[in-house]
């Protein structure tokens, strides 16, 4: 790959081998300096929500109907209509979201960067987002991208006569690629050879070797009727949304593409009804593009010219669109209305038998026997053709959970269509976050169970000297204040700043699956929580005006009385969290924020694939933190003693408890020697004195991380230096403030 690019080897605009060349295993740290001010041409005042409260979305729709049909020469509309192609790019757009780290999705515009703009599964979506450029200038900043790909895919449905659920508008743009989200290990689009290899699924064995970087021994690819995919991945090839629409690796095998059907889509949180509905409603419209072989398209746009100004895919065949067009290399028509909504989808696959044909592109395909031709052709309306399927689109019918769905569709098609509209829905708000993100006229009233709602406030909230009367009751309560800590660290930083579900509001920490986590020491939280609770009781029985605490208000507090007790200095607190209730919390879907690693309280370990300082970055990524704010939480973390079992790893100092920054002081002191501790080799160290061997320490990867990374070493030395205590002090509040309100999108 290298050698195709001559700009590696520039002598100028950052040319030339860089470190990442240079050492490919290092930690990545770069992914939490992502989406800073400095990319930001917005400027920081600028409030999008704002900004889309005050946008004429009646006339923004308008358009976007009108749009639907004006079909433009240089891009033309199958079947005068651009619909199809529009709910393909919101679909893509929404569809890369995956639920074991809330990552991907719609919700930053990434289709417009790399490596979405250029995905081989998102070929000719680069034209759809051209042919809304007129419509997002005239807007401008009252509606991003992200919004608008999504609301076209809205309106698209509409127009064709499936009203949508509803719509909610507040995805603020970013404004460079997305670099944290792990897509797959594969060099080569379309490989698959490491998701589904041997020793993905997260076992650890240092033996294997990534400790030192160096590669396992060579994958077994496992059968397409067995393999399992790596986590968290939610697509089965480099490049791709989904599944390969041929059928597994390319076999025409509809039960084992049900199989891949049923992973990826489960791992975006679909279940089999909701699957069946959006495939199903997704392919009653459009069509599908390969009017000849693949080898008549040029290159992916970020390959691209730069006279092609950001478009890709060239094509040489024909006039290079309209009926010439390629995109997927298959050639199938699903339905004979095409841009109407209807139920001929399910009818036509259960009505005919299919064999097996090739597309013009030589895909695999399928077409229906003894069938009359009764589909349209996009362009000649004196063609027509028989009608034809993906092998991804049989699975619906040949694998036994999918059929038993789909057939329960084909005689109900309202509730097909409701299905549909409601899955889509949930396809694209599923990483929105609480509803006090959504904004514009078509939020529906309906509270769906995925939103994770959490009661609205009805009472007065507490004042500060309430505030101050709590927090001496819950240090009088006698529980030791550093498991207030953790538990106030376990309720909040569940957050995942990727899809904004989790935090400590609604007090999930007390429910299922989260009071049973590992990583929270259930036994301890239960302490915790049964002494806050009688605090609660006392409070919200004699309290006067209305006036009561949410037990999610009181984890917090507990945990900043602790730390305000430990450090001697005041941490703020901004009550206003309620509880959550068991039926408003969906136990399997909160299944998915049971952190693997937290590397705050020195939780988990490095698995065969990913080294445990890995896992710490990507939490700090998930908690919206900074390089220096990472830094000074674990540092701070470990002087008052946080780890979740009650460990001394890297509680490098002789005052536990106690706000300081002596972590930084020792783990910096030369005098010091780190040696790897024998058993669990590459996961605990010891240190010794260096001039009299005496043993001092004993520390994880986590913690000698912040000794051994360049980047990470240069922050621990600000938090170590003579005059720093203070700062530190000052800096280790504000991030663990941060932290505590990560989920309070109500604030602002
Ligand atoms: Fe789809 C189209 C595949 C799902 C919607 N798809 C399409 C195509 C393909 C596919 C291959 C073609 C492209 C071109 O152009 O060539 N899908 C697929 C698969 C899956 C799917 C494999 C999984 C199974 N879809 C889906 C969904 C949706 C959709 C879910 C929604 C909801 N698609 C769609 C549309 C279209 C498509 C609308 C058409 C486009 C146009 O027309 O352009």
């Amino acid at each position: 790959m290298a050698q195709e690019c001559p700009v590696r080897f520039a002598n100028t605009g950052g040319g030339g081998t860089r470190n990442f060349d240079w050492w490919p295993n290092q930690l990545r740290v770069n992914i939490l300096r992502q989406h800073t001010q400095v990319t930001n041409p917005m400027g920081k005042d600028f409030d999008y929500a704002e900004a889309f409260k005050s946008i004429d979305y009646d006339g923004l729709k308008k358009d976007l109907h009108a749009l639907m049909t004006d079909s433009q020469p240089w891009w033309p509309a199958d079947f005068g209509h651009y619909g199809g192609l529009f709910i393909r790019m919101a679909w893509h757009s929404a569809g890369t979201y995956r639920v074991a780290d809330g990552r991907g999705g719609g919700g930053g515009g990434q289709q417009r960067f790399a490596p979405l703009n250029s995905w081989p599964d998102n070929v000719s979506l680069d034209k759809a987002r051209r042919l809304l450029w007129p419509i997002k200038q005239k807007y401008g900043s009252k509606i991003s991208w992200a919004d608008l790909m999504l609301l076209t895919g809205n309106v698209a449905m509409e127009s064709m006569g499936a009203k949508p659920f509803g719509f909610s508008g507040g995805r603020p743009d970013q404004w460079e690629a997305d670099e944290s989200v792990y897509w797959g290990a594969e060099m080569t689009w379309l490989g698959n050879e490491e998701r589904y290899g041997e020793g993905n699924e997260g076992v650890s064995d240092p033996k294997h070797g990534v400790i030192d970087g160096e590669q396992g021994p060579k994958k077994e690819h496992k059968d397409i009727h067995s393999r399992d995919l790596e986590a968290p991945l939610a697509a089965a090839h480099m490049g791709l949304i989904y599944v390969n629409p041929e059928g597994p690796d390319g076999i025409p095998d509809p039960v084992a593409a049900g199989r891949d059907i049923r992973t990826t889509f489960g791992r975006m949180a679909m279940n089999d009804y909701e699957t069946v509905a959006l495939i199903v409603g997704g392919h009653t419209f459009g069509k599908t593009h390969g009017a000849a072989p693949a080898d008549n398209i040029g290159k992916e746009p970020q390959a691209a010219e730069i006279e092609n100004q950001g478009l890709g895919w060239m094509n040489k065949h024909g006039k290079g669109n309209g009926p010439d067009t390629i995109t997927s290399g298959l050639e199938v028509t699903w339905t004979s209305t095409p841009v109407q909504w209807s139920n001929h989808y399910l009818e036509y696959l259960f009505k005919f038998d299919w064999e097996l044909t090739k597309s013009p592109a030589g895909a695999n395909q399928w077409e229906a026997k003894d069938a009359k031709e009764t589909i349209p052709n996009a362009y000649d309306s004196s063609k027509k053709q028989k009608p034809r399927m993906l092998t991804t689109d049989l699975a619906l019918r040949y694998d036994k959970d999918y059929e038993k769905v789909s057939r329960h569709f084909l005689e109900n098609p309202e509730e097909l269509k409701d299905a549909f509209v409601r899955a889509w829905f949930k396809l694209l708000h599923r990483d929105m976050g609480p509803r006090t993100r959504w904004v514009g006229p078509e939020i529906p009233s309906e509270v769906l169970l995925w939103e994770d709602p959490v009661p609205t406030l009805d009472h007065p909230v507490v004042d500060d000297k309430e505030i101050d009367a709590l927090k001496k009751q819950i240090l009088e309560t006698g529980v030791d204040p550093t498991k207030l800590i953790r538990t106030a660290w376990g309720a909040a930083s569940c957050f995942r700043g990727s899809d904004k579900r989790g935090g400590a509001n609604g007090a999930r920490i007390r429910l299922e699956p989260q009071n049973s986590w590992e990583v929270n020491n259930p036994s301890q939280v239960k302490e915790v929580l049964s002494a806050l609770e009688g605090v609660q009781k006392k409070f919200n029985g004699s309290a006067s005006g209305g006036k009561k605490v949410s037990l999610a208000d009181l984890i917090v507090l507990a945990g900043c009385a602790a730390v305000e007790k430990a450090g001697g200095v005041r941490v703020p607190f901004t009550p206003g969290r309620t509880d959550a209730s068991q039926e408003q919390t969906d136990a399997k879907s909160f299944e998915h924020l049971e952190p693997h690693a937290d590397g705050f309280r020195n939780y988990g370990k490095s698995t065969e694939r990913v080294r445990t300082e890995q896992f710490l970055i990507d939490r700090a990524h998930l908690l919206n933190l900074s390089a220096p704010e990472m830094t000074v939480l674990v540092g701070g973390l470990r002087a008052l003693n946080a780890n979740w079992d009650g460990s001394s790893h890297g509680v490098l100092t002789k005052r536990p408890g106690q706000l300081t920054n002596d972590f930084f002081i020792n783990l910096l002191d030369q005098g010091t020697e780190w040696k790897s501790a024998g058993q669990n080799q590459f996961e605990v160290f010891e240190g010794t004195a260096r001039n009299g061997g005496e043993k001092k320490w004993t520390a994880t990867r986590t913690d000698l991380i912040f000794g051994s990374h360049p980047e990470l070493r240069a922050t621990a030395e600000v938090y170590a230096m003579a005059d720093s205590n203070e700062k530190f002090v000052k800096d280790f509040v504000a991030a663990w403030h941060k932290v505590m309100n990560l989920d309070r999108f109500d604030l602002n």
